[in-house]
């Protein structure tokens, strides 16, 4: 359970870091699970339902950015694991009783390569007509300033939503230069391993490439309040009621203002936000790639 304290913290500045939620044999079993799938990938040469490549990934070298949505419903265990009650009686302090799981993913930031992410909202991918929607990040590694800590802007997301599009079509960041967030200012959330990072959708975040010799694995859920229906639309209902984590589904959406944009014409590069950020035309954080040549 939060505190008053840990609610008014993220009502104000958007995120909470909780400390070691998850411990023991189910951090064990969670960081095991997930290096027999990556060692799967040794067999895997483009990207699918469920793996998501780095580009300089090959059979002799495996190298996994991102497990992808499908791990939720290929694992029990992961799936288990996005209504257990550490996670959910804690989010109901933020959304309320009645909470739907609306997706997630792994993000790898394997040691001395793990890609970057740039800056963007979640809410410029998925908005809802209210926005009590928000991402929970389970570390699988300690995480500290070295390793690609998730930073995030605190109280951006009481302000605008930005133009997450380049050349006409979403690309799933936004150029800071261009908007009215000072992204110096951000936060980085770091904590030991199995530590729970929490950001309200509307939030600034996003990652810098790896430098370290360790890895940084963030095992990230979407929630939403059962209230709060996605704009983009429904296209399974029955799956929709399915990801019901808590409490009881509505046909009665909450709306209340909040700034859209929609993810529209959507990116050229589909597949994962590291896909679509390929369509920015302007990268903050540095990459692998131009890392390699400058050295
Ligand atoms: O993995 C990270 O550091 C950031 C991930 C993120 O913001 C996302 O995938 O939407």
């Amino acid at each position: 359970m939060l505190t008053a304290q840990q609610i008014e913290t993220y009502r104000r500045d958007g995120y909470l870091v909780i400390p070691r939620l998850i411990e023991g044999a189910q951090l064990a079993e969670l960081r095991s699970l997930t290096d027999g799938i990556v060692a799967e990938a040794r067999g895997v040469t483009v990207n699918d339902d469920l793996y998501d490549l780095e580009p300089s990934h090959s059979a002799a070298l495996p190298r996994v950015r991102r497990l992808k949505p499908a791990i939720f419903k290929r694992y029990a265990f992961f799936r288990a694991l996005t209504r257990d009650p550490k996670i959910t009686s804690i989010l109901t302090a933020l959304l309320g009783p009645d909470i739907r799981f609306y997706g997630g993913k792994l993000n790898m930031k394997s040691a001395g390569y793990g890609a970057p992410v740039e800056w963007h909202q979640d809410w410029a991918f998925y908005p809802h007509t209210n926005d009590d929607v928000l991402a929970t990040g389970i570390y699988l590694d300690d995480c500290d300033i070295d390793n690609g800590p998730l930073m995030v802007v605190p109280g951006s997301h009481h302000g605008p939503t930005f133009d997450h599009h380049a050349g006409g079509r979403f690309c799933g960041a936004f150029d800071p230069q261009a908007s009215t967030v000072d992204v110096s200012k951000a936060v980085p959330l770091m904590g030991p391993a199995g530590s729970m990072t929490i950001h309200h959708a509307r939030l600034v975040h996003g990652s810098a490439l790896n430098r370290s010799n360790r890895q940084r694995r963030l095992l990230l859920h979407e929630y939403t309040a059962a209230d709060a229906w996605p704009l983009m639309g429904v296209s399974n209902f029955d799956d929709f009621n399915d990801r019901m984590v808590l409490g009881k589904p509505s046909v009665e959406p909450r709306i209340v203002a909040a700034p859209v944009r929609m993810p529209l014409p959507a990116a050229d590069h589909q597949g994962s936000i590291y896909e679509n950020q390929r369509g920015s035309g302007h990268r903050f954080f540095e990459t692998y790639e131009e890392r390699s040549v400058a050295r």
